[in-house]
Order: C-alpha cells, then structure tokens, then sequence
C-alpha cells in the first residue's frame, strides 16, 4: 500500500484535493482508500472508507472538557492516538493499492503537537509512504509569501520526515503567467531572489536572503507541481511525481 497524507495550512485545498484524486485514480482503475483524519470536519467532499469521526467525537469532547475549537481539536488527536491501531487494520482490510489521508485544516496543531506525527507514524507503520505539501495559491502568488510556504514546507518535512511532493493548489484562480512565473521560481532560485529583492526592504529583504541562500545550500527550491482540485487539472503531472518518488523512495531535501 502507498499512503498519501494531504497536509498544508487550513483551507488550502486538502480536502477538495483528496476528492479530485480520488477520483482520478479511480477513473484510471487504481484501487484506492480514502482517510479522513480530521475530527472536527462536518460534510467532507468525498465519502471516507476509515474516518477518525468514528473513533472520536469531536463535539462530545468540546462540551465534556469544556474546550475550544482547538483545545478540542488538540484533545481529540490525543485521545485518537490509543485508535491508530484499529485504523489502521481497517485500512489494511480494503485491500487497496493507494492510501489518500486528509489531515485536518489546523496544520499547526497536527504538525506541532507530538500526536499529529505519531498518528501518521503509526498509521503508515512500515508501508511506503509520502506527504503531499500544498502550497496555497492565494498565498503563494507572491514572492514573500512564496518563500515563507516553502520555508513552512521544510518545517513539516523535518516534522513528518517523509518524502515530501509540493502541490500548488488552487492555480484556477491565478492567470496563466502568474502559476509559470511561481513555477520559474522553483527552477531558478535567482529568479525569486531578483523578485524579492525588488519588492521588500528592511528586516524582511535581509532575512529572505538568508532563507533563499539556506534553500540553495539544500539542493534549492522543491518543484512545485500546479494542481487544479476544481478543475482537476494537473493531477496526471502530479500521479507520474507520485509514482517516482513511491518508486526510489526520494527525498526532496535529500541529506536531510
Ligand atoms: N478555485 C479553487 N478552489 C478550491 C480548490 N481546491 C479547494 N478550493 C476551495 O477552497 C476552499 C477550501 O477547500 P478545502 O478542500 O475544504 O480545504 P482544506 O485544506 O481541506 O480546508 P481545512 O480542512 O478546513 O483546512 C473551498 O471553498 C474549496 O472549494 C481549487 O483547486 N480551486
Ligand atoms: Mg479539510
């Protein structure tokens, strides 16, 4: 089994993506199973064959601990921690080739927290496995906030240490030379520099600088691979990144 786990910042377009290529893999008679791991979503875009929502109720954990929205969400990780194994043997019953795993919207508490990791962990046990690190296009259509979704990028792959394949969701809403012009920045770092360099002063010019030249000393920036979830676009471009790196194991980082 190869297991996909779909993680960016909230509402970056995880869960749409986990429909869009569930489908896509269907369509293309790849046998898949669907994971949400979000406990605290109400009607999903796809129908889930394992959901966290079985195990964990959300809401009954907000009113008995008297919590938040995100307290909640923090306890029910933990609490669904003792569930990862039962999970995962529902996971392993359906017998399918791929795993696609919608991790929930508060990437900070998932990723920071020591349950997110060891969730994931747990889940995948010694299967192969990947993260799919999407790159919001309202965020990442400019150079600072390119450079700060890249630098987030590296944040989670020291978090989840999985092969990483970064996903640039939502290009539907930019123009065409908008997605070639954040894709020529992944190709040459120079380009983002020259960029960065003309639109920002101060303290953030300076440390964008050091990010780029942190970045060029890891291999430079990662592809990013422009996928339309709506449109379903680019989801062949991104099934043939899949396949090479489920193949050779890859890690974008490399030395990491
Ligand atoms: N235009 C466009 N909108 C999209 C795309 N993917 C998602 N959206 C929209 O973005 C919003 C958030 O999408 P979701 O799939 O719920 O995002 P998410 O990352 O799962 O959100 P959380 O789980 O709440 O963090 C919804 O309104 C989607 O319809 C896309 O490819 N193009
Ligand atoms: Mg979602």
């Amino acid at each position: 089994m190869f297991w996909m786990f779909l993680i960016g910042t909230a509402g970056s377009g995880k869960s749409l993506l986990t429909s869009s290529l569930e489908k896509w893999l269907d369509s293309s008679e790849l046998s898949v199973t669907v994971v949400n791991l979000d406990p605290g979503v109400d009607d999903p875009p796809y129908t889930s064959d394992v959901d966290i929502r079985e195990h964990v109720n959300y809401g009954e954990v907000m009113s008995r601990f008297g919590l938040g929205p995100n307290g909640a969400l923090v306890a029910s990780l933990d609490i669904a921690v003792s569930h990862v194994d039962e999970m995962r043997e529902e996971v392993l019953e359906t017998e399918r080739d791929y795993v696609i795993v919608d991790c929930p919207g508060q990437m900070e508490l998932f990723a920071y927290r020591n349950s997110g990791p060891l969730i994931v962990s747990s889940l995948r046990g010694q299967d192969t496995a990947l993260s799919l690190y999407l790159l919001d296009s309202n965020i990442a259509k400019t150079p600072a906030g390119f450079l700060s979704s890249m630098l987030l990028g590296l944040s989670i792959n020291i978090r989840f240490d999985l092969p990483q394949i970064h996903v640039l969701s939502k290009p539907d809403i930019l123009l065409d030379d908008e997605v070639e012009k954040i894709v020529s920045w992944t190709e040459d770092i120079y380009k983002l520099e020259e960029e960065l360099d003309s639109s920002s002063i101060g303290l953030v010019r300076e440390y964008s600088t050091a990010i780029l030249r942190m970045l060029e000393n890891l291999g430079g920036t990662t592809d990013v691979i422009p996928v339309s979830a709506k449109n379903m676009t680019g989801i062949e471009t991104l099934y043939g990144e899949l396949q090479r790196v489920f193949s050779g194991g890859d890690n974008i980082y490399g030395e990491l």
